[in-house]
């Protein structure tokens, strides 16, 4: 018979899912286990590891571990670290702001459009700014689509213009206008220095100058982008990582609707 570690069985395993107090599960729950990289400032070596093993008891991890380090360049070091965090959150207190709308798969969104508005709408989209990442856009716009879901440009009742990248905001909102657009699509993946709120910022300052805002539905997307930073800078709507066309085209025929827009 074996001894110790070996001899626990399954039902002696903590299974306790206590909704106000999760923490990350690794392999068995409340475990607390997390994976984390970082690199310091300083040169590879004993000292280093112990530095990094210091900062993950800071961060709240017990029994630190660093699995992996290596020197970047001289004076900096990279590490991926493993450690079980000691905080929980409460997860059945948590509000997230959400688009609200029923999101509706690209057959369905085409058969409201042309019961509900009757002709087919005008989307602009583009990446604008300096932010020359199209992947996001091209995703949301692209009649092949992305992980199995249609793009815009694939919509019977949308006509769907793609600018591509690095499009500056008065051209992007010359180009809306001259399209007719009912809904503009500005994709912003680059937030170093919170580059995409000043870029967003300028893109709602310029709408609201030219008095366009009231007459095109506004919607921003991107990895870090979420609807509630969305609707704080004046946008209608807002979405983050993992949304597709199905999401933002069901909001915009919804919206259209419910402003009467036809
Ligand atoms: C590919 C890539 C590039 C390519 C882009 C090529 C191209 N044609 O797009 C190149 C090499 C050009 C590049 C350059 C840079 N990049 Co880059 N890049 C990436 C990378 C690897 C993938 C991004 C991507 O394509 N994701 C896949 C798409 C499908 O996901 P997504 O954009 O999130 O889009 C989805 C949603 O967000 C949403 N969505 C997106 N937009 C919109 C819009 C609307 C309206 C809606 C509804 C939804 C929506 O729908 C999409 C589908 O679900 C990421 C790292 C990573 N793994 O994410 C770094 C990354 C984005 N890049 C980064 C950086 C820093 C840069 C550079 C500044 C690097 C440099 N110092 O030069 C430059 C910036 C250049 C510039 N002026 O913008 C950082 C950004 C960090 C930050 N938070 O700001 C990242 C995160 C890498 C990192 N970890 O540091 N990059």
């Amino acid at each position: 018979m074996s001894e110790g570690l070996y001899s626990m069985e399954a039902k002696d395993y903590d299974k306790t899912l206590d909704l106000t107090k999760i923490k990350p599960y690794g392999d068995t729950m409340n475990d607390g286990k997390v994976q984390l990289s970082f690199t310091l400032p300083v040169p590879c070596g004993a000292e280093a590891v112990e530095a990094a093993k210091q900062l993950l008891k800071k961060m709240g991890l017990e029994n630190p571990s660093v699995v992996f380090y290596k020197e970047l360049t001289e004076g900096f070091t990279f590490f991926n670290c493993y450690g079980s965090c000691v905080h929980t959150v409460n997860y059945s207190d948590i509000y997230v702001p959400k688009v609200e709308s029923n999101v509706m798969d690209m057959y369905e969104t085409d058969k409201y459009i042309k019961e509900n508005i009757g002709r087919k709408i005008v989307i602009v989209g583009a990446s604008t700014g300096t932010d020359a990442h199209t992947v996001g856009i091209d995703a949301v716009m692209n009649m092949k689509g992305y992980a199995g879901h249609y793009g815009l440009e694939r919509y019977e009742m949308i006509e769907a213009y793609n600018l591509g990248s690095q499009v500056p905001n008065e051209e992007f909102i010359a180009k809306g206008l001259e399209l007719h657009a009912d809904a503009l699509l500005v994709s912003q993946t680059v937030t170093q220095k919170d580059v995409h709120i000043q870029n967003m910022t300028q893109f709602i300052e310029l709408m609201e100058a030219e008095g366009l805002r009231d007459k095109m539905i506004c919607c921003c997307g991107g990895a870090r982008v979420t609807h509630e930073l969305a609707k704080e800078l004046g946008f209608d709507a807002g979405f983050g990582m993992n949304t597709y066309a199905d999401d933002v085209a069901s909001f915009i025929a919804q919206e259209m609707v419910k402003r009467g827009m036809k």
